[in-house]
């Protein structure tokens, strides 16, 4: 049956399963909204292109099935790259749309018109224009496909404006989700197991690539099958529960975090999932003399600090569950991790610190208390992303999210509500500085409209906090980072949401409580000390990390 491009292509993006757009339409997208408007996505339209990309990039991160947006050609495109960026080191599935001019304005100077493809080139897996109507079964598939496979990422599809007008016969192709992994040979396979085997004091480094793939209970079970304490990076925070012996603890803040943690003596290091981009194995293997064990979903990047024993690429819930057999009978003794002794008692005694404006410990020690165990905390980043990757102990993987790849300021709010699209029945928490909140803060309105009940905490101090730690420990005296703030309360109120300024210690506690039970967006304001940082900081030494 003949009909409209446009309308072809919303059809391959029902096939593939989407249920949301998320984005802002532009006159050069017209006939793709319509077709939109027709079919059973939900156009979800946002305040900036950049809070629609971080809501897919959640999206799809939570669902392992692309998330996708949309910004029209020109600004609207330019507006997308940083959250498609993020979803590029992040790696989240992500598929941006972007609208474009008609092909026959591309080679002259034109209105609106840069060239998208290439702009969007280093921060996508994969990007093309749709410079034909009869391509579009074949390049949708591809850009779900790609993004969708390990290690996942965004794509990106240019829709000229006249390719969508225009009329064809097509059908979409069939969307495959499973996709098969290879398995590893079983040389490799008893290769690492004799290395494990034979190591005194072996150590697992485990990050987002366990989180994505769904793998934390075949991890656990590994650790509890070998002995084998784990050790993960901010994204792998939750794979496993803070309370089990084998948990190492939360490591790349600091260089002593590694030694801390048992890196120093580990003769072999077992990295699962982990993603070079969130810290360098320069910080874990300096004198380079660890043996690695590297189990991920592709190959192993080359650095000169991760020259890897053997590499068992594949399935990680299977690769974990062969060796955790292969394993079993000569367990390793379970290891202390001072690293947590350190900071877990910190956390615990934070309970009775009643100082005002509040330290993070007893902020992170109040919001744990007040969330379950499935419940969502998102964090912005900042020195708060570094309290919560340092000090928030969490139960179950996936819900507590920092950002460290791209590490961008904004992305908590968008998240969120991305997060409470997919997870309605747990509660979402952000934790903003005052810096990065006002950078997205106008996907309020899109909460508001969606009633999507988060709960977003504003960490208060008029600085930009992280780098006046950093300029203080550098020079001396910090520089260009001091700013005055909006009333939140009465900027929440013109969003239409309740909002609360603490006042006291009590507050805070009492306000997120009666917030959790709200079905509407809710922001509460704490102011902050984070005086604190220094004396935690001498402790465990010298930092390594970038906010
Ligand atoms: C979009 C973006 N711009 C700049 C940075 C660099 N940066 C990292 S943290 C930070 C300051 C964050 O300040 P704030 O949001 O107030 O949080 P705080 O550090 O005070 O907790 C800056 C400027 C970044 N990561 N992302």
């Amino acid at each position: 049956m003949e009909r409209k491009a446009s309308d072809l292509f919303v059809e391959c993006l029902e096939v593939e399963g989407v249920k949301y757009v998320f984005g802002i339409p532009g006159e050069e997208t017209l006939d793709l909204n319509e077709s939109l408007a027709n079919s059973s996505v939900d156009f979800i339209p946002v305040r900036h292109e950049q809070g629609g990309a971080y809501m897919a990039d959640m999206y799809g991160r939570l669902t392992q099935r692309a998330g996708v947006c949309l910004g029209t050609l020109g600004p609207g495109a330019t507006n997308l790259i940083t959250a498609v960026a993020d979803a590029f080191l992040d790696r989240s599935p992500l598929v941006a749309l972007t609208g474009q001019g008609d092909l026959e304005r591309m080679h002259k100077e034109s209105h609106q018109y840069i060239d998208i493809v290439s702009v969007m080139k280093p921060v996508t897996k994969w990007n093309a224009r749709l410079n034909s109507s009869h391509i579009i079964p074949e390049v949708v598939r591809k850009a779900f496909k790609v993004a969708q496979a390990q290690k996942p990422g965004p794509t990106h599809i240019e829709l000229p404006e006249d390719v969508m007008a225009a009329q064809l016969d097509a059908v979409p192709l069939p969307a495959r989700t499973q996709i098969r992994s290879p398995e590893p040979s079983a040389p490799d396979l008893l290769k690492a197991v004799s290395i494990i085997r034979s190591a005194i004091n072996p150590i697992v480094l485990a990050g987002n690539g366990v989180a994505r793939v769904g793998a934390a209970a075949a991890l656990r079970e590994f650790a509890r099958a070998t002995g084998i304490g784990v050790a993960e990076t901010f994204m792998g925070k939750g794979l496993l529960d803070y309370e089990d012996t084998h948990w190492m603890g939360t490591v790349g803040l600091q260089s002593r975090d590694y030694t801390l943690a048992g890196f120093e003596e580990a003769d072999v290091v077992i990295t699962v999932g982990y993603d070079l981009v969130e810290h360098s194995p320069e910080h874990w293997n300096p004198k380079k003399n660890k043996k690695i064990v590297c189990i991920d979903t592709t190959s192993a990047e080359v650095d000169e600090y991760f020259q890897t024993e053997v590499d068992l690429v594949g399935d990680l819930y299977h690769i974990l569950t062969r060796l955790a057999e292969e394993l079993r009978d000569a367990p390793h003794a379970v290891q202390d991790s001072r690293l947590n002794d350190i900071i877990l008692g910190r956390f615990m005694s934070a309970k009775d610190d009643d100082s005002f404006p509040m330290q993070p410990p007893r902020a992170l020690w109040e919001i744990r208390d007040a969330m379950r165990r499935e419940d969502l905390l998102i964090s912005d980043v900042g020195l708060h992303k570094l309290w919560i990757a340092r000090m928030f102990p969490a139960h179950e993987p996936n819900t507590v999210f920092i950002a460290n790849g791209l590490a961008g300021m904004g992305i908590a709010l968008p998240t969120a509500i991305a997060a409470k699209l997919v997870h309605p029945e747990r509660n979402v928490i952000t934790v903003n500085g005052d810096g990065g909140f006002l950078m997205n803060c106008q996907e309020l309105e899109t909460a508001v409209r969606l009633r999507t009940p988060i709960v977003n905490v504003i960490w208060e101090n008029s600085q930009y906090g992280s780098i006046v730690w950093k300029q203080d420990k550098k020079f001396g005296r910090h520089f260009g980072v001091d700013f005055t703030n909006p009333d939140f309360v009465k900027l929440a109120d013109a969003f239409g949401m309740p909002a609360w300024r603490c006042e006291k210690t009590e507050d805070f506690g009492r306000h997120l409580r009666h917030a959790l039970t709200l079905d509407l967006p809710s922001l509460i304001v704490l102011p902050i000390d984070y005086s604190i940082d220094v004396a935690i900081s001498e402790e465990l030494g010298t930092e390594t990390v970038a906010a």
